[in-house]
């Protein structure tokens, strides 16, 4: 009987589901496939000089009209089995029905293009068309590009598949098109990787259909998963939240995009392919993902791109001179040792100036906690205002971008390399004045929301004397060794020039003699400000030291309290065990998905969904009377403006995982939207 019920077990999980999951991916796939044939055939939906400025309002007449025609072609009947044999009659979801058929579609991704104020959404005549497909010179450029990608990696790719990698997420205020050709459908791996009996190596002539190949003998019956309709990433809009406030001073922001993206560098897929074993081999070709990725950065048009995972030799030969020809100007600083990738910055050249570029290097000979080959970059931006702000200023941007050490054992090293790139941070964020230009710290920083190092950045210091070291970054949630590493005072030795505090040790040496000037007496007029009646943000809390608050004295003037508070050094108390960072880091994403009840995913190593990359940005912390020690902030001069909504693991299981063909790294990108505030305007 128990071998009766095991075997039911068994055929239940490794045949009937997969099957089950098997018939509606190809389901799905068939509309993938007439989707694309859709947007093949409407090569009119190119429109020159397009601009995808958030503050635009109308579209033009030939604008409104292309869209027209589209949602009239996609609002045809669905005939899913016409996919295969009659390509020309295939048709979409009509407009409506994709809106309110799915709650993944509730707000419309055309908002990342529409200002606040630019009327009824619901009227898709009135939004702005987004179209990404690349322009002729980058067309050309990246099909020479990779014309010159040795012949093992072009494998299983046509002519035209170059153009294959469509992304298809759209609606009626993106209408997304690459110049396809009828037949290249056949030839379009998203396509050919859940087609039927094609020659080649996924599907088998009996029609298995890989990568289910090894649970039996499949007739598939249609094909196919509707990507860019399960992996729909809506555009939040958070700009109500800050404009109110600002009232009229609403014209003197400076709006920019930043994204965040690790793209998977191609040598490492090669290293650990068991890491890919859910994907088609055609989807992990690098020519598909490149063109997928450039696809994916053109559409989003962000400003300001932080890249991790970028291999040098894809760098030089075909990313740089192609996010060149979008209007970026490209940093990049390679892994030490033997490492082939590395991180890049790269900002659009209309919108910034750099002031300063510097590579961080994790890598110290000697030095056992960094031991290690990842890198860092930081840059200083001065963003170039538009013409109607007239001659106002702006103050720079700090942008940094790192890819911390992944082996979830080793926090100890991973806080080391945080505490290197806080200090580069603020070398180069600190004014004159002593306070930060605004900072944005993106990447991939290998572990969770809420772990150790995530709540470092987050709330300025850290306690971690004592900590087994795998618990840092909170990417395990057990740890099976026997003898666990613990984080030792210090973290790391004195000779590495960096402070507790994140700082190196020659620009604070300055700051230690400008305090001598303080006298005793001096410091003791500020007993009883307000500043020093007020808990520090970053007061560890220990019972009987700490918790209590001074009265003040009766004939204390109130108005005594003029206490420029940003000089942290005068209340900021220092402990053994302890790190510190002044550069007030919130986090531009909220790690959790509100509608659906369930955390955000950035990435889905084996099929596990997390969070490891950010956008952090400076913030201005404000008072928090709960118990639990966490830092509360609201927007300072940087204003979150809005955010692409990141999905959740149960979405990214029902596209069999990252990456996908619609998706070409195992991480999700983050893109925010954000406003400078403009002094005096
Ligand atoms: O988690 V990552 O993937 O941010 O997407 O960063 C690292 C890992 C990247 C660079 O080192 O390679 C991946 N098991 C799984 N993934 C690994 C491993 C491993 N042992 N080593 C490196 N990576």
């Amino acid at each position: 009987m128990g071998g009766a019920g095991g075997m039911l077990g068994t055929v239940l999980c490794y045949v009937l589901l997969p099957l089950t999951r098997l018939v509606r991916s190809l389901q799905d796939a068939l509309f993938t496939c007439r989707k694309n044939v859709l947007l093949a055939k409407s090569t009119t939906t190119h429109i020159d000089n397009f601009s995808p400025s958030i503050s635009g309002k109308s579209v033009p007449e030939e604008q409104q009209a292309l869209l027209q025609q589209w949602l009239e072609e996609g609002a045809s009947d669905l005939h899913p089995n016409e996919c295969g044999s009659e390509p020309e009659k295939v048709s979409v979801i009509s407009f409506t029905e994709w809106r309110e058929g799915s709650e993944l579609l509730m707000t419309s991704l055309s908002d990342l293009h529409i200002s606040p104020q630019s009327g009824d959404q619901e009227q898709p005549q009135q939004q702005h068309v987004v179209q990404t497909e690349m322009s002729p010179a980058l067309q050309e450029f990246v099909e020479t590009a990779l014309a010159n990608i040795p012949a093992e990696e072009q494998e299983a790719l046509g002519d035209s598949a170059v153009w294959a990698a469509v992304r298809t997420q759209t609606d009626s205020g993106i209408v997304d098109a690459a110049p396809l050709s009828t037949d290249v459908w056949i030839e379009d791996p998203a396509v050919i990787a859940w087609s039927p009996a094609q020659e080649g190596d996924m599907v088998s002539a009996q029609g298995e259909v890989w990568p289910f190949q090894n649970t039996g003998q499949f007739q598939p019956v249609s094909l196919e998963i509707p990507y860019h309709e399960i992996l729909w990433r809506d555009w939040e809009d958070l700009s109500a939240f800050c404009i109110p406030e600002l009232g009229s001073e609403a014209g003197c922001l400076f709006e920019f995009r930043v994204m965040s993206y690790n793209i998977l560098a191609q040598d490492l897929i090669e290293q650990s392919p068991h890491l890919y074993m859910h994907c088609h081999p055609d989807i992990l070709n690098w020519s598909y993902r490149l063109t997928n990725l450039l696809q994916e950065i053109q559409h989003w048009d962000p400003d300001v791109l932080c890249l991790q995972e970028v291999q040098e030799n894809h760098y030089w030969e075909q990313l740089e001179p192609a996010l060149i020809m979008m209007g970026f100007t490209c940093i990049f600083k390679r892994r030490t040792g033997r490492k082939t990738d590395g991180c890049a910055i790269c900002y659009k050249q209309n919108k910034f100036q750099l002031i300063n570029a510097n590579p961080v290097e994790y890598f110290r000979p000697g030095l056992d906690v960094l031991n290690r080959d990842n890198v860092g970059l930081v840059v200083l931006l001065q963003p170039l205002l538009p013409e109607n702000m007239g001659d106002k200023a702006s103050s720079p941007l700090c942008v940094a971008n790192t890819h911390v050490l992944y082996n979830p054992r080793r926090g100890d090293i991973k806080l080391v390399q945080m505490a290197l790139l806080l200090a580069e941070i603020d070398k180069i964020a600190k004014m004159t004045d002593g306070s930060y230009c605004p900072v944005i710290l993106c990447g991939d920083l290998n572990s969770v929301p809420d772990s150790p190092l995530y709540k470092f950045i987050r709330n300025g210091q850290l306690y971690y004397h004592g900590m087994p070291a795998w618990k840092v970054s909170g990417q395990e949630e057990f740890c099976q060794a026997v003898h666990q590493r613990k984080l030792q005072t210090p973290l790391w030795p004195s000779c590495l020039g960096i402070t507790d505090s994140c700082q190196f040790v020659n620009l604070c040496q300055s700051k230690k003699s400008d305090r001598r000037k303080y006298s005793r007496a001096f410091l003791l007029q500020f007993r009883y400000c307000d500043v020093a009646c007020e808990r520090p943000a970053d007061l560890i809390m220990l019972e009987g030291v700490t918790d209590a608050v001074p009265d003040r004295p009766a004939h204390w003037l109130k108005e005594l309290a003029v206490v420029n508070n940003s000089d942290s050094e005068l209340f900021c108390s220092r402990y053994p065990g302890t790190i510190q960072h002044g550069l007030n880091l919130t986090s531009a994403y909220s790690h959790f998905l509100p509608e659906r009840g369930r955390p955000e995913i950035t990435t889905m190593p084996m099929g596990v969904g997390a969070t490891v990359d950010y956008i952090f940005y400076s913030a201005k912390p404000i008072r928090n009377d709960n118990q639990e020690y966490r830092r509360m902030y609201q927007d300072g001069a940087l204003k979150l403006l809005g955010r692409l909504s990141l999905l959740s693991e149960d979405i990214l299981w029902s596209a069999n995982g990252l990456p996908n063909p619609f998706y070409s790294s195992d991480h999700l990108c983050l893109l925010t939207s954000f406003g400078l505030e403009i002094s005096d305007c």
